[in-house]
């Protein structure tokens, strides 16, 4: 099966890509990146992160590899954390527990709108970029966390339309609906048409 290196030294995203191209049975394997994996994120923007992964984990494997660069932003906030969405607080409960209480002044669900914002690259060993897709996925932050599933800040990322927060969806639930979600769809049905493999590595 052909592989690709996924660049990244998060776990759960591990898991939900993986889960994800199981789902859809796409004839794909992922091989994460050998950890350490650290590189310096200093882009201006998530497609300019996600790039410095993917080639550096293309450096160090010599072969095609993807990143994904992932932030929050939230409206009342003028888009903070979103690039900075890592260094926001150094844990997940942290950063929940900070954006909570920056958002206190905020009363009114209309008043807390935000999105998650996914950008996927694919980069060759030699530096060429080959696919690059971002998504954005909208909802709310909710007034207190709720479940236990996932990271980051899905105990208090609201989808409305499920009435529940991402953290109260099992790992294949948030994969119907979520930022990651819509852009590895796009990456797979871009995958799906091009044959990326006979002369890339
Ligand atoms: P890599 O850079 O090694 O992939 P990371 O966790 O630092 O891992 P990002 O820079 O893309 O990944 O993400 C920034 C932060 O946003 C991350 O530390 C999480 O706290 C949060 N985050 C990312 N994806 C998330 C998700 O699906 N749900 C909730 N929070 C998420």
């Amino acid at each position: 099966m052909n592989e690709l290196v996924f660049a990244t030294s998060n776990p759960n995203k591990i898991l939900e890509v993986q889960t994800k191209i199981d789902s859809e049975k796409f004839p794909i394997k992922i091989i994460p990146v050998p950890q350490p994996f650290d590189p310096v994120e200093d882009g201006e923007t998530f497609l300019e992160n996600a790039y410095i992964k993917a080639f550096e984990a293309a450096k160090k494997t010599g072969r095609l590899s993807f990143a994904d660069d992932t932030g929050l932003c939230v409206e009342a906030l003028n888009g903070r954390p979103g690039l900075y969405s890592a260094r926001y607080a150094p844990t997940g409960e942290e950063k929940v527990q900070k954006m909570l209480s920056e958002m206190e002044p905020f009363k009114t669900l209309d008043e807390r709108k935000a999105y998650f914002t996914c950008a996927i690259v694919l980069v060759r060993p030699d530096g060429e970029t080959i696919f690059s897709c971002q998504s954005k996925f909208e909802g709310f932050i909710d007034f207190s966390p709720k479940g236990s599933h996932g990271f980051g800040y899905d105990p208090i990322f609201m989808v409305k339309e499920l009435g529940k927060n991402l953290a109260e969806l099992s790992t294949e639930e948030k994969n119907t609906v979520s930022h990651r979600a819509l852009a590895l769809k796009e990456f797979t049905n871009w995958l799906s048409s091009h044959n990326i493999f006979e002369d890339a590595q």
